[in-house]
């Protein structure tokens, strides 16, 4: 028997679910540059905003680690969220929207996903109940509308208690009481510290938490256990008494819980607004009162955020026969590749090579971002011409977690993020800029590209393969070479293909001295990996410390890893029958119906000669899940050797659906991309394919380039655009609009018998070369592509 799609696909830039039991870790997410909040159909919320470290506002029920963003957060009692607890006064009967605590099964249920702000539409007991979450442009304060309706025929006496978590704020200070002189319950705390050196940053902190209604509420409660009771969050005290008792916490759990009390005649309506966020004084609150729940704050607000959305829109537009990917591809995939260029994934020292891939990202979304995301960068290359392990975006900035660990990898993002840049804009002027480093002299951009290919080309041992130390792209792989002899054979290559990128630049620059040096340097990395890595099946992922191959045949757990196939194809490593060997090999050991799994089978134990990635739980993140980001790599590497319907099926299954049952195994809305799909197919079927619901992924920034670049074939070069598309053998026709260089394409495909190649013409005019030259910005160019039938 096949279950109800509870998924309505995107259709007018919103993405909605039915029902809050079918998929109950689907999540959504809004942010603005200082603050973002994801938050799941049944109304548990995590909100983080950077000041400039990032911190939360409505805490976990007790002391929690502080950490980056974590995949698969299990739901749990007090997590934080943001509910109203419905109570009819005649009967006693309740219920709460959107669902949690109360989960009292609903008449009707909608979890509507926008780009701009997130929707909860819940019926019961005859109630309507609206709840809109949305964000200012740039304040860190969230602003919610909910709304109550009576669609029934009598009267409905009601009381409304909304139910914002705190949670345990500091085990050194936490109080909370409402705040007459502001309308509001403010709770106050100090964050936790030890360390003298602290106190001037912990002074700047924004540790009050508050709730500012727009009416004001019949009573409040500040504490948690006094509105729970013996109830509980499922039928707390407060609720099943009817009313609240106006009280404090004093170094307790506090709690932003309002009360109001109203009669609803048939088909009446009543709706209330409420800023919940963080702030530094009571003056903040006041002045965020005052923007926001004046008249038209909220529409103001909402319009702020568009227009700045509105600026992260992206290059393409696709109209294919998939409607769903074009709705993915046209909004929530540039909405992501944004947010992360913009926020950094919430970080002050954001990892480097998530930096550069982030920036890479925002050459097709905002090109001025990269540009100076470079730079940045590169401003912290170390004199050796080493990049570091993390970008300081601050002078308070320190490197932490896993910038704390050498990796070895950095190095190899900046060519191709350059080429990518250098490619949208054409703008090659920028190689000479001089960029002053906190290390060694001022050097031009393309002396220090070139200063970090050589880095990267020493970086090697007497074979030719290069040291991976305590990781490479794969953190946790941290025990291959410690002792400074293990190598990674993905770097060895992706090595060779940054050298083969930075040479191709200085060709196309003129600087022939350079890109003949790079060659012959990526030709010793291509002749290493040749002659020490070809396992017979498919190539090694590494050879350890003791001289002990990985990721090959011979290995119980781990045998093939995919990157290791994918980035020997980018750079052209794989002969013609070891191309067909692994291709065979990524089919029967890593592809899913979840997508291309990164490695197989996954490590059941600890293995010490790879180290901690192993202990990870089989088919979960780096363990062989479907890792997005490394299937993102295996795409392009499939486009790259004209593979484009299996690259097109592997793209696809990044994303859930189109059929249901597929959807809800993932449990994962179309409104981004997730960092990772459990794996273990095998292993563990039962949670094979399940959602990390993490938005943080190198994967967005290179799956809008395979867009636009490999799918659709508009890449950018240093004549103009040129045209190159590899559309899935299926589709007989599909239309791009792409803006590039200032100008419009209006790009339409369309399969026709009888041709052999691509036909290109550009305003009726035949284009031999397929490449649109002496582009005029401003103007509208209209493309046909005239495609063979398969
Ligand atoms: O972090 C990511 C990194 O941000 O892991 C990727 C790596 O390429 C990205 O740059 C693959 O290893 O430390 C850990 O165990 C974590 O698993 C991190 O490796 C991981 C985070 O979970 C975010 O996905």
């Amino acid at each position: 028997m096949t279950r109800p799609d509870p998924v309505r696909p995107d259709a007018d830039g919103r993405v909605e679910l039915t029902c809050p039991l079918a998929m109950p870790r689907a999540t959504a997410y809004l942010w603005n540059p200082h603050l973002v909040v994801q938050a799941n159909c049944r109304g548990h919320v995590d909100a983080r905003h950077m000041q400039p470290e990032p911190a939360r506002y409505s805490y976990a029920p007790n002391l929690e680690a502080k950490t980056f963003l974590q995949p698969e957060q299990p739901p749990y009692p007090h997590q934080p969220g943001r509910f109203v607890y419905v109570r009819d006064d005649d009967d006693g009967a309740f219920f709460s929207a959107p669902h949690e605590p109360v989960r009292r099964p609903p008449e009707d249920f909608l979890f509507s996903a926008g780009s701009a702000d997130i929707q909860w539409r819940v019926r019961n007991l005859g109630v309507e109940v609206d709840m809109t979450l949305a964000l200012p442009a740039d304040d860190v304060v969230e602003l919610w509308t909910i709304t109550v309706s009576n669609p029934g025929d009598r009267a409905r006496r009601l009381s409304l208690f909304p139910y914002f978590t705190v949670g345990y704020m500091s085990w050194m200070n936490q109080s909370a009481a409402w705040d007459p002189a502001l309308g509001a319950l403010v709770a106050r705390c100090v964050t936790p510290y030890q360390k003298l050196d602290d106190w001037p940053k912990v002074r700047e902190m924004k540790d009050l938490t508050f709730l500012l209604p727009g009416t004001a509420p019949n009573g409040w409660e500040a504490a948690r256990e006094p509105f729970e009771g013996e109830g509980g969050l499922h039928a707390p005290d407060a609720v099943t008494r009817g009313g609240l008792q106006n009280g404090d916490a004093i170094y307790e759990t506090p709690l932003a819980a309002l009360h109001y009390r109203l009669t609803l005649e048939p088909g009446e309506t009543r709706s209330f607004r409420f800023l919940f966020g963080p702030a530094k004084t009571a003056d903040d609150i006041q002045a965020l009162g005052e923007r926001y729940l004046c008249d038209g704050g909220f529409e103001q607000a909402a319009e702020s955020l568009r227009a700045y959305q509105a600026r992260g829109r992206g290059t393409l537009e696709m109209h294919s026969p998939d409607a769903e990917l074009d709705a993915f591809a046209n909004r929530w995939l540039p909405r992501q590749v944004h947010y992360q260029g913009q926020t950094n994934r919430l970080t002050t020292d954001p990892q480097t090579r998530n930096y550069l891939q982030d920036a890479l990202g925002m050459a097709y979304v905002d090109p001025g971002a990269t540009r100076q995301a470079l730079r940045h960068a590169l401003a912290q290359q170390e004199a050796s011409g080493a990049m570091p392990d993390g970008i300081l975006l601050n002078a308070d900035a320190e490197l932490t977690y896993i910038n704390q660990v050498p990796h070895t990898d950095h190095a190899c993002w900046v060519p191709l993020v350059l080429e990518a840049w250098l490619d949208e804009t054409g703008d090659t002027a920028f190689l000479d800029e001089p960029i002053s480093a906190t290390e060694g002299p001022a050097r031009s951009v393309g002396e220090r590209v070139s200063t970090a290919m050589h880095w990267l080309a020493d970086n090697r041992d007497a074979r030719g393969l290069s040291l991976i130390a305590q990781g490479d792209w794969c953190d946790p792989m941290n025990m291959v070479g410690p002792a400074g002899r293990g190598v990674s054979g993905w770097l060895t290559m992706a090595t060779a293909f940054a050298l083969q990128t930075w040479a191709s630049i200085c060709r196309r620059t003129g600087d022939t001295n350079t890109a003949a040096t790079m060659n012959t340097l990526a030709d010793d990395c291509v002749r290493a990996v040749r002659e020490h890595l070809w396992d017979g099946g498919w190539f090694a992922r590494g050879i350890t410390d003791d001289g002990r191959p990985f990721g090959v045949a011979s290995e119980d757990e781990g045998k093939i890893y995919l990157n290791a196939q994918s980035w020997a194809l980018l750079a052209g490593i794989a002969s013609a029958d070891q191309q067909a060997s692994m291709l065979a090999a990524v089919e029967k050991h890593l592809d899913t119906p979840y997508g291309t799994t990164m490695l197989g089978p996954p490590y059941t134990r600890m293995h010490e000669h790879i180290g901690r990635l192993t202990q990870k739980h089989p088919g979960s993140a780096e363990n062989g899940s479907v890792y997005n980001h490394a299937a993102a790599f295996w795409v392009r590497a499939l486009y790259a050797i004209g593979e484009p319907d299996r690259a097109f099926a592997t793209l696809r299954r990044m994303l859930p659906g189109p059929d249901t049952e597929d959807r809800l195994q993932r449990g994962q809305l179309p409104v981004f991309v997730p960092n990772y799909y459990r794996g273990a197919y095998e292993l563990h079927p039962r949670t094979a394919g399940r959602s990390s619901q993490l938005i943080n992924t190198g994967t967005a920034p290179w799956l809008y380039r395979i867009l636009v670049e490999d799918l659709f074939g508009l890449r950018g070069c240093d004549q103009g655009l040129r045209v190159a598309p590899q559309l899935p053998s299926g589709w007989e026709s599909a239309r791009a609009l792409r803006r590039f260089r200032g100008a419009d394409f209006e790009v339409s495909y369309q399969r026709q018998d009888g041709i052999r190649h691509p036909r290109v013409t550009v305003n009726g005019v035949a284009c031999d070369d397929a490449i649109i030259s002496d582009i005029e910005p401003g103007r509208h160019y209209t493309v046909d592509v005239r495609l063979p039938r398969a």
